[in-house]
C-alpha cells in the first residue's frame, strides 16, 4: 500500500534524515552484484560520501581513488585476505584493495579524500566488540567506541559506535564544525536536527552538516545504538 506521498525523510540545509522507505538504489562504476544507496555526498553539501552497499554472494566493490572505512552491517565480506562479519570493520587507505562478499551482505562505506598530516596511516581490520567503551562525559549509560585509534594524528577522521541505555541521551545540544553521518544500527528515540525534532529509529541514516545543533535522547526498552563519522584531527582552514 502506498503512502500517499508521507515520509519521515527530511533534507533541510543543515541536515538530512534519510529513511528507508525513500531509499533509491544504483551500483557505483565498478560495483558487481552489488547496489549503493548513497546517503551523504557533496551533492548535499558533506566533504564525505556515506551509503549503504547491498552485495549478492560473489558481489564486489569497485575501486575508490580516496581512502576508504567499510563496517560490515550483515553477511559476510572479504577484505585484506580476512572474512569481515557483522560489527566488523575495515580501514583502507587507497581504497583499491579488493571487497568481495562471500555470502550476501550489507555494509556502511565511508569514503573521503585524505587530508595528509605526516605518513598516511596503513589499512587495517576491526572488530567492535574488541573496543572498550568510553563513559560519555563520565556517563556509564552512553557508552563510546572509538572504531579508529583515537589520538593518532594520520587519521583526518573518526568513526565511533554510541550506545545509549534506554532513556540516555547526550548530555546537552552539540554545536560543532565537524559534520557527522549516522547510521542508526538498533533501537530509536528521538534526534534534534536544527529545529526540529525527529522520531529516529534502526536503518535510518542522519547527515549533520556543520554546526547543525544535535541532540538524542534514547526511547524505548533496548538500548540504542548507532555507527556515527566525523571529520576529526585537522585544522578548518
Ligand atoms: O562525537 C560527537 O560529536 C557525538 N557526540 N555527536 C552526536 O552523537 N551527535
Ligand atoms: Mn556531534
Amino acid at each position: 500500500m502506498h503512502k500517499l506521498g508521507h515520509t519521515r525523510s527530511s533534507h533541510h540545509f543543515d541536515h538530512l534524515l534519510h529513511t528507508p522507505d525513500a531509499f533509491v538504489r544504483a551500483p557505483l562504476p565498478g560495483m558487481r552484484k552489488a547496489t549503493a544507496i548513497i546517503h551523504a555526498a557533496p551533492a548535499l553539501g558533506a566533504a564525505f560520501t556515506q551509503y549503504t552497499a547491498e552485495f549478492e554472494t560473489g558481489g564486489t566493490l569497485g575501486p575508490a581513488s580516496t581512502q576508504r572505512f567499510i563496517y560490515v552491517l550483515s553477511g559476510k565480506l572479504k577484505v585484506l585476505g580476512k572474512t569481515l562479519g557483522s560489527g566488523e570493520y575495515a580501514y583502507l587507505p587507497l581504497g583499491e584493495e579488493p571487497v568481495m562478499a562471500t555470502k550476501a551482505a550489507r555494509a556502511s562505506v565511508i569514503e573521503k579524500p585524505y587530508e595528509p598530516h605526516g605518513e598516511p596511516p596503513a589499512a587495517f581490520i576491526g572488530n567492535e566488540t574488541a573496543i572498550a567503551p568510553i563513559p560519555l562525559m563520565g556517563d556509564p549509560w552512553v557508552e563510546v567506541r572509538p572504531l579508529i585509534p583515537a589520538g593518532e594524528w594520520s587519521f583526518d577522521f573518526a568513526v565511533n559506535t554510541m550506545t545509549f541505555q534506554p532513556g540516555a541521551s547526550l548530555p546537552m545540544v552539540e554545536v560543532h564544525v565537524m559534520e557527522h553521518g549516522l547510521q542508526m544500527l538498533e533501537g530509536g528515540g528521538i534526534y534534534r536536527l536544527g529545529d526540529q525534532w525527529y522520531p529516529a529509529t534502526a536503518g535510518d541514516f542522519i547527515w549533520m552538516g556543520p554546526y547543525c545543533p544535535q541532540w538524542f535522547g534514547a526511547i524505548g526498552k533496548t538500548a540504542a545504538k548507532y555507527l556515527i563519522y566525523k571529520d576529526w584531527n585537522r585544522h578548518p582552514l
